[in-house]
């Protein structure tokens, strides 16, 4: 009995390592595109499969095996936001794996542990800017809301000006305007964009998408914005927060949520009986500016929108932070080690910083494999900054001095200015993970580090 038993693992396990075997791999090809913003035609980039895809959908539980190729003329490496995986996957250039040159291919492979709504961007420059991004969607088999139509809604800000020349400028001033000198406001907004996209369509030639009247949609959001942080507004709708950065929350209904940059939300939204036409917007933190989609049901006319808005959005705050709850909070645990997190930004040179060091001159936040990890978070300066670290997944318990429990989980998370932010982790995964603000300019202009978790 025992023998036969072994007998029968073994050939399970051949069985299962044939299938693995036979898998082909999903290629995502990097490569440009045109598109057209508002009645112009723009070069951009995009990550897609053969047949068009946009991005890459997945099962929990299930292999990610993927090829990257790099079809473009400038060298990349493209990163899996919010995925916990093997280091040496993370996909970010120079740091755990070499750039992937024009032409070239490289594999990915590793379970994927998670389900929710992540995305793919390049980590090389300011690729992102150009829009070298797609959606990274992991379906749960066990997903109460699996047979609702999903629609994916990316937020994405353009400049016809290179990405470089902008950065140029942010550093010589010349998109400084005269409020930056205001200590008492925060600035919002350093770059200012010619349009802003979702899906890689402005408001003028909105995509549609077509819904069912009486069903359930669940939207997924992320904010894949260089430099801009988002409103959002259902219009008519009423929305039900139930994910936020791909981790399940207690539902959470508001009148409008906030999505900071490399951040996502998933919303499920109740498409009236009656049916229609359901604008779904993003405006962006101080401005009147906005983005968005359109759910249509059969028949309903299409609504002309504008690009601006009367009321100019405020700037996003702490609210929503306080009123997520989540789902599966981590273990109760006692804290092994503290480390702080200065940000800092000197706006006449433009340079931002995390402990007064700019990235590539860092030191790295050293960490031992299983330690438990408080970072603080602690924003001396007048902007915000999304804090993106790979490879893990954090808890929030605590702004300035207020205490959060069953605080939501992130891996990106928006500390505004002069603010502390507390947030807990496991320091499971060996390895170098980055840890950045996730505003490119300021990612590029030193506002990243180096979290090396060690054996212990
Ligand atoms: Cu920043």
């Amino acid at each position: 009995m025992r023998h036969s038993c072994k007998y029968y693992s073994l050939a399970l396990l051949l069985l299962s390592q044939l299938s693995m075997a036979t898998t082909h791999p999903v290629m995502l090809e990097v490569k440009n595109k045109t598109i057209m913003v508002d009645g112009k035609s723009a070069s951009v980039y995009t990550i897609e499969q053969p047949d068009g895809t946009w991005g890459y959908v997945g099962t929990e539980g299930q292999d990610f095996n993927v090829i990257v190729k790099n079809d473009t003329k400038v060298a990349t490496g493209i990163h899996w936001h919010g995925l916990i995986l093997p280091n040496a996957m993370d996909g970010v250039p120079d740091v755990t794996q070499p750039p992937i040159l024009p032409g070239a291919q490289y594999r990915y492979r590793f379970k994927l542990v998670q389900a929710g709504t992540f995305w793919m961007h390049s980590h090389m420059g300011l690729q992102t800017q150009q829009l070298m991004e797609a959606p990274l969607i992991i379906n749960d088999p066990n997903d109460p809301y699996k047979n609702n139509q999903q629609v994916v809604v990316m937020f994405q800000d353009f400049n016809f000006q290179s990405p470089e020349a902008a950065l140029k400028s942010l550093q010589s001033g010349a998109m400084k305007m005269p409020m930056k000198m205001d200590m008492n406001k925060p600035d919002l907004n350093d770059v200012t964009y010619d349009a802003f996209l979702t899906n890689y369509h402005t408001l003028q030639n909105p995509q549609v998408v077509k819904v069912q009247p009486g069903t359930r949609v669940r939207l997924r959001f992320i904010d894949g914005g260089s430099g801009s942080n988002f409103w959002i507004h259902l219009g008519q709708l009423s929305g039900t927060a139930i994910a936020f950065d791909g981790e399940n929350i207690k539902p959470l209904t508001a009148p409008a949520f906030q999505l900071a940059m490399g951040q996502r939300i998933d919303i499920l939204v109740q498409i009236p009986k009656a049916g229609g036409a359901f604008p779904i917007l993003g405006q962006v933190e101080g401005t009147n500016r906005q983005t968005g989609l359109i759910l249509v049901t059969p028949g309903a006319a299409i609504p002309k929108l504008s690009e601006t808005t009367a009321q100019t959005a405020p700037a996003l705050n702490n609210d929503q932070e306080l009123a997520m709850k989540s789902l599966h909070p981590l273990p109760a645990k006692p804290i092994d080690k503290v480390v702080n997190v200065v940000l800092t930004g000197n706006m006449q040179k433009y340079i931002w910083m995390i402990n007064d060091q700019a990235w590539p001159k860092v030191t790295p936040i050293q960490l031992k494999q299983g330690q438990r990890v408080e970072l603080i978070f602690d924003n001396r300066s007048n902007m915000g900054h999304p804090m993106h670290l790979h490879g893990s997944v954090y808890e929030l318990v605590g702004i300035n001095q207020q205490v959060i429990t069953d605080g939501p989980l992130h891996d990106t998370i928006f500390v505004l200015p002069h603010t502390q932010v507390k947030v807990i982790f496991d320091a499971d995964h060996l390895g170098k993970w980055m840890l950045h603000c996730h505003m490119a300019y300021h990612q590029e202009s030193g506002m990243m580090t180096v979290v090396d978790v060690t054996g212990a």
